[in-house]
Order: structure tokens, then C-alpha cells, then sequence
């Protein structure tokens, strides 16, 4: 097992990388190795899709489940063996299709078909013991004595970044958004890193590459959630509960939300969001549903508690699962699409009777509790009406500082740095913030400048689109670039989605980021300084000391 991906890895002395029998996560061994192994399979069915394209021929199926197949491998999503090989199985019967469909494609047109590596070729044997018997092969770090660290760092730079855009790529896809070119660039990388490229030129170019490519389909996304949902209006939620049956929706998939309060109504059940499906609540065709009663529990890692404590039915649509036999209510959470959990009941197709059946089983809420409220919704419509009286705000010299502080959650002690730091900025600054880490402070009262709410919340951390968008208006407003704005960005990581959004903002040349509350473990002390001359990039300190150079300069 070598595992390095998330903010939880092992870490020197210890080592570096989760890498004996079992991850911080709970991942084990044997899961690890076979995500692994479905990783190289899911690119040498790319370099197929790649040197298919280059006759014409374009598969679909392939260019959705590849990205999808992908996800399944990121921190906290599936962590049941028998999924992952059939995931695995798929991704060869899928890779031999297309073989078939390329090496006929070169007949016909008089095309000498291309010499493709070995790995292309990679074949999963029957049982269980043959696949993991050549984990050692499959490893992520095999040859990290022949390319050396920074090599090998870059390169796990790249590919975890490319977790995080295939992780978005699916969700936009449920979304009915999808662009074969995107696919297209998709596959160029994923077979560029199934060869094991250890060139620092090459990968830092790929990095970037990945990251405009991640703009794109964050933009995807965007057209996604508001062709289908409309856009988010600012929103009050209810953090509270409300009497009544239950069932708790956690993850990033609004189409299985509808689903579910499509098939909730007059059930007498009432809905509840948890985690990164707070933003929810924004969208009009999501909020007119009277039984999406508010949001129940924070981020992912206070889950077994908080789900122990939820009197119904949970159904987790996407990242971040953590193991439910701690909390016992692994009996009443349901898993969906590339989630998964040994021994926890998955939900196929669009039927969610099964989850509805056990919210009516269940006790539910015996009483109401005094209603608590956050907002949610100033996603890139909402900010662009609001650009104008912001602008308006500057040049009255109101509000003289744009913080955006957002990422993942996770449960290391300094991290409490976010919740201090936003509680410490100046009165006349706003702050934009997004995903699960706006959980430390989204539920405090930070007041308003002339009627503009003082604390944004834009919503999913793929709505980091949005952010980008109000500080390109900003910019353009003030005919400057967004690095001479008086914006300060400081963001807060745990898995691969971070990652790629990080990617992003750096191909974007957006400079100066702060980046806490460590630095990923895959990226060595020497390309950590390489990020910092070449994009100013730089690790949490102290809110502090952090505030004092963020007004500064
Ligand atoms: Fe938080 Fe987990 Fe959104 Fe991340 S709920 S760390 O997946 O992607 O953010
Ligand atoms: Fe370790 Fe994170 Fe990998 Fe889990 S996902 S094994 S905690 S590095």
C-alpha cells in the first residue's frame, strides 16, 4: 500500500505516505492496492481513447465512465473491494471495445495502428489474490528510486489534481454537461501519466494544463446546476431540526436531492441537507419543495456523530464517507454512484424507496429546536447583481478588503485558524466562502456593510467559478488584473477536489494564495519553494500574523 493523496496521510518521521495496513482514513491495504490497479486500467483505456481519436472514432460510454471509474479512487468515496474490482472489470471489457473498435477503424482507412505502451495492454487477472498480488507493480511510488522525489511528487501533483477535475467531470455529467473535447484533454492526460513521466518541465506544464482544463469544467458545472436548478438565490437555512421523519441527504449530488424530495412529497418526511449539499437550499427548483426543512450537522469528519445522532435515514451521494459502523447507524445510510462502504446498502437507478421505507421506520425529530439560521446562495449570478453596489461600497472607500476563506474541512486542531482568521479580518472587509470549511464559522453573525451581508457564502467548492467570476468583474471594474485587487485568498485543503481547484487558480495566475493547514505531503520541501518563488504561494502561519501581511500588502 502507498497512499499519499489527502491532508491525512502518514506523514515523516512516521512516514511519508499512508503506506502499512491501513490509511488514516480507514482505507486498507488490500482497498488501496486495488484502487491502484483500477487506476492504471482506467488510463490504459485512455491511451485507447486517445489513439481512437486520432481515426475518429469516439465512445461515449468510455468518455463518461472513465472520469467516473476515476473518482471512486479519491479520499473517502468507495471503500468496498468488491465494487472496485467490478469498477476495474468494467473499465477492461470497456478498454477491449474500443481496441477492437480502433484496430477495425485502422483496417478500413489504410491507418498503421500506433505502438502504444505496455501498459495499454494491462490485464486484471480473475481472483482476488492474483490482482493483489501485483500491487507492488501497480504502485504509485514503484519506481520513485529511478525519477526521484520532486519527479514522482509532480507527477502525483498531476494525477491527483486530475482525480479532482474527473471527480467534477461526473458531476457535471449527472448534470447533462458534457464536451467531448473536454473528454478529449481528459484522456491526453490520463494516458500522458499511465507512462510514468518523470520530466519536471513536462509535468509542471501538464499541472497547469490540468488546472485550465478544471476551469472549464467547473464552468460546466455551473451551466449544469443553474440549466437545471436555476441560480441560487440568497437563501436563509435552518440548522435546526424540525419535528418530524427524516432523512439526511449528505454529498454534492443535487439531481439525487430532487430525486428524493420528488419522492418525499406528502410522505410526511421531511428533507434535511448535510456537508457540501448545504447550497442546496439556493437553488429555486430545489427550495420550492416546503419539506427541505433546513440542514442538519457540519462537515464530513464530525459525521459519526452527527449522523449517529440523525433519527432517520442518510443517504450519501458523493464524497466524503467515513466509516459508519463507529457511529452504528450503518444500517440506516444508503450509499449512491461511486460511493461505497462494505456491507452498507447501495442505491441504483433512481428508485430511493428503500431510503424513504427506513425514514418512515425511523422515530424522526420528536420535537422542534429553537431555528438557527445560515446564508447560503451568492453564487455567480447573485454576485454579479450584487458587483455594482460592491463597486459602489469600494469607491466610497467602505469596504476596503475581499477575503475568500474556504476548502475542505477536516479535524486537525489548527484548523480553527479559519474560524479565528474570519473572525478577525477588519469590519470593512467581505468575505467569500465556499465548501465544507465554512462550516467553522457560517453559523456566526458577521453583520453587513450598507446592507451587503459581510459573509458570503458561494456554495460547493466547485463553485469556486463563481468566486472567480466576481473577482475577473471586480478587476475589470477597476481596470486592473484580480492580483492588484485587495482580495486575499485562503483556502484550507484535505482531498483531491482542493487540489485541482488549487491548480486552477494557479494556471489562472492568480498569485499570493495561502494554502493551509499543511502542505500536501506529495509535494517535496524543494517544489513547495518552487510554487512559492514562482507563484507566491505560501503555507498558514497565524491569523495574526497571516492578517497583518494579507493588509499589508
Ligand atoms: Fe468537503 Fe469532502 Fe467539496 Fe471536499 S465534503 S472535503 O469532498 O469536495 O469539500
Ligand atoms: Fe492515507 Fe489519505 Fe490515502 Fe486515506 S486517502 S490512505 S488517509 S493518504
Amino acid at each position: 500500500m502507498y497512499c499519499i493523496q489527502c491532508e491525512h496521510t502518514i506523514r515523516a518521521p512516521k512516514g511519508n505516505g499512508c503506506s502499512y495496513q491501513r490509511g488514516m482514513c480507514g482505507k486498507t491495504a488490500e482497498i488501496s492496492d486495488l484502487q491502484d490497479m483500477l487506476v492504471r486500467l482506467l488510463q490504459s483505456v485512455s491511451m485507447y481513447a486517445k489513439a481512437a481519436r486520432s481515426v475518429g472514432v469516439v465512445d461515449d460510454e468510455v468518455d463518461g465512465y472513465v472520469p467516473q471509474g476515476f473518482f471512486a479512487t479519491l479520499t473517502n468515496v468507495n471503500f468496498d473491494a468488491a465494487r472496485i474490482i467490478a469498477f476495474s472489470r468494467r473499465a477492461v471489457a470497456l478498454r477491449d471495445r474500443l481496441r477492437s473498435r480502433y484496430l477495425a477503424a485502422c483496417a478500413e482507412q489504410g491507418v498503421t495502428p500506433q505502438v502504444l505502451p505496455l501498459a495499454a495492454d494491462y490485464e486484471l487477472p480473475e481472483e482476488r489474490a492474483a490482482i493483489l498480488s501485483q500491487a507492488g507493480r501497480v504502485a504509485l511510488n514503484a519506481d520513485k528510486a529511478s525519477i526521484g522525489e520532486d519527479a514522482l511528487g509532480l507527477r502525483l501533483l498531476c494525477l491527483y489534481g486530475l482525480k479532482g477535475a474527473a471527480a467534477y467531470m461526473e458531476h457535471a455529467r449527472v448534470l447533462g454537461q458534457t464536451d467531448v473535447e473536454v473528454y478529449a484533454r481528459f484522456h491526453d492526460f490520463m494516458a500522458y501519466l499511465g507512462e510514468d513521466p518523470g520530466e519536471i518541465d513536462a509535468l509542471f506544464k501538464c499541472a497547469m494544463d490540468i488546472g485550465h482544463l478544471n476551469y472549464r469544467i467547473m464552468e460546466m458545472l455551473d451551466e449544469g446546476g443553474t440549466k437545471t436548478f436555476g441560480h441560487p438565490e440568497p437563501t436563509r437555512v435552518n440548522l435546526k431540526a424540525v419535528k418530524g421523519k427524516a432523512i439526511l441527504v449528505s454529498g454534492h449530488d443535487m439531481h439525487d436531492l430532487e430525486l428524493i424530495l420528488q419522492q418525499t412529497e406528502g410522505r410526511g418526511i421531511n428533507v434535511y441537507t448535510n456537508g457540501e449539499m448545504l447550497p442546496a437550499h439556493a437553488y429555486p427548483e430545489l427550495k420550492k419543495y416546503p419539506h427541505l426543512v433546513g440542514n442538519y450537522g457540519t462537515a464530513w469528519q464530525n459525521q459519526q456523530k452527527e449522523f449517529a445522532n440523525f433519527p432517520g435515514a442518510i443517504v450519501m451521494t458523493s464524497n466524503c464517507l467515513i466509516d459508519p459502523n463507529v457511529g452504528q447507524y450503518g444500517d440506516r445510510i444508503y450509499t449512491r454512484s461511486i460511493v461505497g462502504w462494505p456491507g452498507v446498502q447501495h442505491i441504483e437507478g433512481s428508485d430511493f424507496s428503500v431510503a424513504i421505507d427506513k425514514a418512515l421506520a425511523l422515530q424522526g425529530f420528536a420535537a422542534d429546536e429553537p431555528a438557527h439560521y445560515t446564508t447560503t446562495g451568492f453564487a455567480r449570478n447573485a454576485l454579479m447583481q450584487a458587483a455594482p453596489a460592491v463597486i459602489d461600497q469600494v469607491k466610497a472607500g467602505n469596504i476596503k478588503h475581499f477575503f475568500l476563506i474556504g476548502g475542505c474541512d477536516g479535524d486537525k486542531m489548527e484548523r480553527s485558524y479559519y474560524k479565528e482568521l474570519a473572525q478577525s479580518v477588519p469590519q470593512d472587509s467581505l468575505i467569500l466562502t465556499l465548501a465544507c470549511g465554512k462550516f467553522r464559522f457560517n453559523s456566526l453573525e458577521f453583520g453587513d456593510i450598507n446592507g451587503i451581508p459581510r459573509l458570503l457564502d458561494v456554495g460547493q467548492c466547485n463553485d469556486a467559478y463563481s468566486a472567480i467570476q466576481l473577482a475577473l468583474a471586480l478587476a475589470d471594474a477597476f481596470g486592473c488584473g484580480v492580483n492588484e485587487l485587495p482580495l486575499s485568498l485562503v483556502l484550507s485543503w484535505f482531498e483531491q477536489k482542493a487540489i485541482v481547484i488549487l491548480l486552477t487558480l494557479l494556471a489562472l495566475g492568480i498569485k499570493d494564495i495561502r494554502v493551509g493547514p499543511t502542505a500536501p505531503g506529495f509535494l517535496t520541501p524543494n517544489l513547495v519553494g518552487i510554487l512559492n518563488q514562482q507563484f507566491g504561494l505560501k503555507l498558514i502561519t497565524s491569523p495574526e500574523q497571516d492578517l497583518k501581511d494579507m493588509l499589508a500588502a
